[in-house]
């Protein structure tokens, strides 16, 4: 998985720590842009332009920091997100 990032945006920085915490960094190769400069990679992905953006092994485009960490989330059994209820 490939994942755009920005070094100042809080949503890429809270992707990055459920990576760590998930201990996905062999599995997600962070890629620095600026998302308020030229950044073809990025836009090809996400028609928002925005960080972070989280691609697939398939090629499917994941926005949202939300969206993005939910799914980090099922990648491994410890899960850091409760399934339901208040706790969640
Ligand atoms: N709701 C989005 C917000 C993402 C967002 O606004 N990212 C900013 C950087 S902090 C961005 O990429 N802005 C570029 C732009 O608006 O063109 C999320 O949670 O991922």
């Amino acid at each position: 998985m490939k994942l755009f990032y920005s070094r100042t945006s809080p949503y890429s920085r809270k992707v990055r720590l459920v990576i760590h915490e998930k201990g996905l960094m062999q599995a997600v190769t962070c890629v620095a842009c600026n998302p308020f400069e030229n950044a073809p990679d990025l836009e090809a992905n996400n028609p928002l332009g925005k960080v972070p953006t989280l691609i697939l092994e398939d090629g499917t485009p994941l926005y949202d920091s939300p969206v993005i960490c939910e799914y980090l989330d099922t990648l491994t059994a410890d899960r850091l997100l409760p399934a339901s209820g208040m706790a969640r």
